[in-house]
């Protein structure tokens, strides 16, 4: 069998796959076609890397993750396989751009935000490195919601990803379990058994994930909830034809819908049994294949690593422990051992709101056996840890952070910074226990997606001036610092960046009726909008720099648009005010004559993964303004550097790692450290001192309060402005000053052309680091003990 050609192969995928002729195919008929093509070269690299993964019988991992923000996936395929050029010629000879048949395809958002892509990036390089590996999640019927705003406040509409046909995923009927809640335990001569009273059955859906150039590809499995028996045929004989159809409604629940919060928890029963049932199935999975490989489940640390995203999956200790125990007749102290010889678990964030505890009441009632598995975990471990003020069953709760912790042979921080506050804070007692146990792995990002295919103009450039080795060794970029000092080098560089603003520009008038002067400095700040990461200052200073203008009119300002991007959790109201005050600062200072060529601001709707690679290549600047030791890490930082956009932030996070290594003049540094910080907020009346010394943000506080952005209600921001002159726990008032004056810094810098394109080229040169292949290899090297089988 001769393989066809890409052509060959879309065209036959038209007509046998979809029944077509190109004559009468339609967009989405072009983009499943071109998927499908793509899908059976892919398919092919997936079959020899699991047949290898067997011949050799490696260690395996497995990523458990409630979240993965894939986004779209055609390009991806067509960029890891070089197979764009070709895909272009055959759509243009039916009369079809590339661009909007990829624009067609869904986009997949079943994530919040940071953590959830940075599962998509470890899948996709996982795949490149050639380790082998499996993503479980869940398959939400709907994703993160779809954000629109009506009078600049957000609206949340239900997202159906897969309303569209999508081309990636193969069902997997034959995978399915049985996944037990609530009940009773039985015990008889110590032996314990579970008797769930209720049962949903997991179904499998499996998205081969490919690496560059194909060499390898792994399996994102995700689950689907199903009844067992998905009719009730007595209901249905007796005419009651709602109660019939019942027990697959509530079956299906369970995988309905993304929770929508981003580093906040709410500790819902649907929840924890979202949780449970990703933790529960891929468990079974994980023992079934071990098991058809091998026979001796003490070998199990040996041949499985499992890492935990979070706290989600972190049922998973007791839920090995149970099935070692009460299914195969370990003794309590060997499973433990042997799962935590499995186990690690990843720490995103150390805020007292995001750290999962779950009331005794409710998680006994759902899972009456391993709260019990829980307390018996404490008290083995109690022997070690006698004071325990930091312990996983306090306060009639259940501690997920403790347990991970306790369950799992290393833990990890996403930058050093965090690392280290995980070590004095929240872990502190823990940490003396088990001072081997946290280890650092900074956070990285796929240079494929965010360079290679969301900025070709850039990508063709390093590959014309130093090959294309880059694209799986990132840190050559440093190879580009020489070429900076070429003037006719620089000039392309900066070529590049332009064209990328009015594409965006151009964009943006057309999907939006938008405004953007490519000419202006594009200041971008593009998250989750929370008050750590305080879009509230920048849009203070916009505020100030907004009534600065209007002072000084002929003063040589340098243009601005601030660009944002972001959505907020549907119950966090003061984020929605936020949001609200963001979009009415833009309805009244982009129509002011007076500084209508010097200022503008525009907040685009709908944030997710495919903006973001719209948005990213043509940043100037990037806002990464958190409080110190609020961020985690940050990830949308590394991409904007990446991508030539130097950061304006704070000491947070893996910005601290940023600013080390695009160097300090690179970076426009302002605001408290981390210590400072902690200092400052036992200063009384912070707020208040800063306010009083600062003109400008005096100024912007009072417009805001005055109405001067929401004419006719003056109180509208009272929320607002009312926190931010009182408790102000993000201390924005406190940072205000030094911020302003970073951005003036910013002002000079980008009115030298060539003195702004050295550090915006110097920022991509310098980000090598920050790729996600170096972040797997660390965890390979120091967590999984794993290998490549490349
Ligand atoms: C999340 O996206 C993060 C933390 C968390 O507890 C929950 C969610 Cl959904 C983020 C962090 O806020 C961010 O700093 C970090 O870069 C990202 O996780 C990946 O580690």
């Amino acid at each position: 069998m001769t393989t066809p050609s890409f052509r060959e192969s879309i065209l036959r995928h038209l007509t046998y796959s979809f029944g077509k002729d190109p004559d009468h195919a339609i967009l989405e008929d072009w983009r499943m076609a071109l998927s499908l093509g793509v899908r059976d070269r892919i398919v092919d690299a997936w079959f020899k890397s699991t047949k290898r993964t067997y011949e050799t019988g490696a260690k395996r991992v497995y990523y458990l993750s409630m979240e993965y923000l894939i986004g779209r996936l055609l390009e991806d395929g067509l960029v890891n396989l070089e197979l764009v050029d070709e895909a272009r010629e055959v759509l243009a000879e039916f009369g079809y751009d590339y661009d909007t048949v990829l624009a067609d395809e869904p986009d997949a958002a079943l994530g919040n935000g940071g953590l959830g892509r940075l599962a998509a990036c470890f899948m996709e390089s996982l795949s490149t490195i050639g380790c082998p590996a499996h993503g479980y999640g869940i398959r939400y019927e709907h994703g993160l919601f779809r954000q629109s705003f009506v009078d600049g406040r957000q609206i949340e509409q239900p997202e159906l990803w897969l309303g569209q046909r999508h081309a990636w995923e193969f069902e997997r009927p034959e995978v399915r379990y049985r996944i037990g809640f609530g009940g009773h335990v039985d015990v008889r001569d110590g032996h314990y058994r579970w008797h769930p009273g209720e049962e949903v059955e997991a179904e499998a859906f499996d998205t081969p994930t490919v690496g560059w150039k194909g060499r390898w590809a792994n399996t994102l499995r995700l689950w689907s909830g199903r009844a067992i028996h998905p009719f009730d045929l007595e209901a249905f004989n007796h005419g009651d034809f709602t109660r019939a159809a019942a027990p697959e409604a509530l079956a299906r629940t369970i995988s309905r819908v993304l929770y929508p919060d981003d580093t906040t928890e709410q500790g819902r029963e649907l929840r924890l049994k979202q949780e449970y049932f990703l933790t529960a199935s891929a468990l079974r999975d994980i023992l079934r294949r071990f098991s058809n490989q091998f026979d001796d489940l003490r070998k199990l640390p040996e041949k499985v690593a499992i890492q935990l995203n979070d706290t989600h999956p972190a049922i998973a200790g007791p839920e090995l422990i149970r099935i070692l125990v009460d299914e195969k007749g370990f003794d309590f102290d060997e499973a433990m051992e042997i799962a935590q010889g499995c186990l690690s678990y990843t720490n995103h964030t150390l805020l007292p709101e995001a750290l999962e505890a779950w009331g005794e009441q409710l998680f006994g009632r759902l899972l009456p056996r391993h709260i019990g598995i829980i307390d018996r975990i404490d008290a083995t471990h109690a022997g070690r840890n006698p004071s325990r003020t930091q312990s996983m069953r306090a306060d009639q709760s259940v501690k997920m952070g403790q347990l991970s912790f306790v369950m799992a042979h290393k833990v990890n921080g996403v930058s050093a910074l965090h690392t280290d506050l995980m070590k004095t804070t929240v872990f502190s007692e823990l940490h003396g226990l088990h001072p081997d146990r946290i280890v650092n792995q900074t956070n990285g990002v796929t240079p494929r997606r965010w360079l290679l295919s969301c900025n070709p103009g850039l990508a063709g450039l390093i590959t014309e001036s130093i090959g294309e080795d880059w694209v799986d060794d990132l840190e050559q970029l440093s190879k580009l610092e020489p070429f900076i000092d070429d003037a006719g080098w620089l000039e392309h560089f900066d070529a590049v960046k332009r064209d990328n603003k009015v594409w965006l520009s151009n964009w943006m008038r057309d999907t939006y009726g938008m405004h953007a002067d490519p000419d202006a400095l594009f200041d971008v700040q593009i998250k989750r909008i929370h008050e750590y990461k305080r879009q509230h200052l920048n849009i203070l200073e916009t505020i100030a720099l907004w009534q600065e203008m209007r002072e000084n009119p002929n003063a040589d300002w340098t243009p601005r648009l601030k660009l944002f991007g972001g959505k907020a959790a549907p119950g966090y109201f003061f984020a929605k005010d936020i949001i609200r005050l963001i979009n009415d600062a833009a309805s009244v200072i982009n129509n002011d004559p007076l500084t209508q060529g010097m200022l503008r601001i525009a907040f685009l709707p709908n944030y997710n993964v495919s903006l973001a690679e719209r948005m990213i290549p043509a940043a100037d600047l990037s806002e990464q303004v958190s409080t110190a030791g609020k961020e985690a890490s940050g990830t949308g930082n590394m991409k904007l550097a990446l991508n030539g956009a130097p950061t304006i932030g704070t000491l947070d996070g893996a910005n601290v790692e940023i600013r080390e290594r695009v160097g300090a003049d690179n970076f426009f540094l302002f605001g408290m450290t981390a210590q400072e910080v902690e200092d400052r907020r036992r200063v009384e009346g912070h707020a208040g001192l800063a306010i009083a010394a600062d003109d400008r943000l005096k100024g912007a506080l009072d417009l805001i309060r005055d109405g001067r952005f929401s004419p006719g209600e003056t109180d509208r921001y009272r929320g607002i402005t009312e926190n931010l002159e009182g408790p102000d726990y993000f201390l924005v008032c406190s940072d205000f000053t030094d911020y302003w004056r970073a951005q003036r810094e910013v002002d000079v810098v980008f009115r030298d052309d060539k003195a702004w394109d050295r550090m915006a080229a110097l920022n991509t040169a310098r980000s090598g680091w920050f790729s996600s292949d170096r972040t797997i290899r660390g965890y390979m090297a120091d967590i999984w003990n794993a290998e490549s089988l490349l």
